[in-house]
């Protein structure tokens, strides 16, 4: 059975946001004629507590796109976004929700962040999706959001992983494209079986 997944489609990620994804609103409208094609539409939201410690601020003498080594491994250090209960952290006002089955929240621990909507960066702590798509019996699954660099590439990665058939729809996803991020994630997945269209 085939589900959507849509990735971090949030004020913060579009133009205005806090860290914004160049061009990031222009996946709204595909995401949003693409939902009728899915039995499952599934949303996640990048949903961090004050003082996040992914935030360059809570590191002094660091500067955002910096990379410091925290107890789970290397993490890149962001503008401070996706504030529980900000506004930048609500969802595009024009993504269409209402057929969203489930919304998954991720990076609300203080000392970890989520990139993947599988696991958080520790790559062991799982965010529960797995168990609900599992339990849907939904194997198939088709990613878009942003970013393509970073959130869709890293659950893409994980879905792969655990077994799923994973399809990005480049034209419904934009990314960060920081040092190269964007052709570095695009081989990896082309490599680990992702179809990417
Ligand atoms: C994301 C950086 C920090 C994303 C989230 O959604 O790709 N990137 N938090
Ligand atoms: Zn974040």
């Amino acid at each position: 059975m085939p589900a959507l997944i849509v990735i971090d489609v949030q004020k913060d990620f579009c133009p205005g946001g806090l860290l914004a994804v160049p061009d990031g609103d222009a996946v709204v409208a595909p995401i949003n004629a693409m939902m009728p094609d899915f039995d499952a539409v599934i949303l996640t939201q990048d949903w961090h507590p004050q003082g996040h410690s992914s935030f360059a601020s809570q590191h002094p003498g660091k500067a955002p796109l910096e990379m410091i080594e925290m107890p789970y491994g290397p993490q890149v250090l962001w503008p401070d976004h996706c504030i529980q209960g900000s506004d930048g952290a609500a969802f595009h006002a024009d993504l269409n929700v209402n057929p969203a089955d489930l919304i998954i929240r991720k990076g609300y621990r203080r000392a970890i962040d989520s990139y993947s909507a599988f696991f958080e960066n520790d790559h062991v702590t799982p965010t529960g999706l797995d168990g609900y798509l599992r339990s849907r019996g939904i194997n198939d699954l088709t990613m878009v959001g942003l970013a393509f660099d970073f959130c869709v590439f890293y659950s893409a990665m994980d879905a792969a992983k655990l077994g799923y058939s994973v399809t990005v729809r480049r034209d419904a996803t934009r990314g960060i494209d920081f040092d190269g991020s964007s052709q570095t994630a695009q081989t990896a997945m082309q490599e680990a079986g992702v179809i990417l269209i």
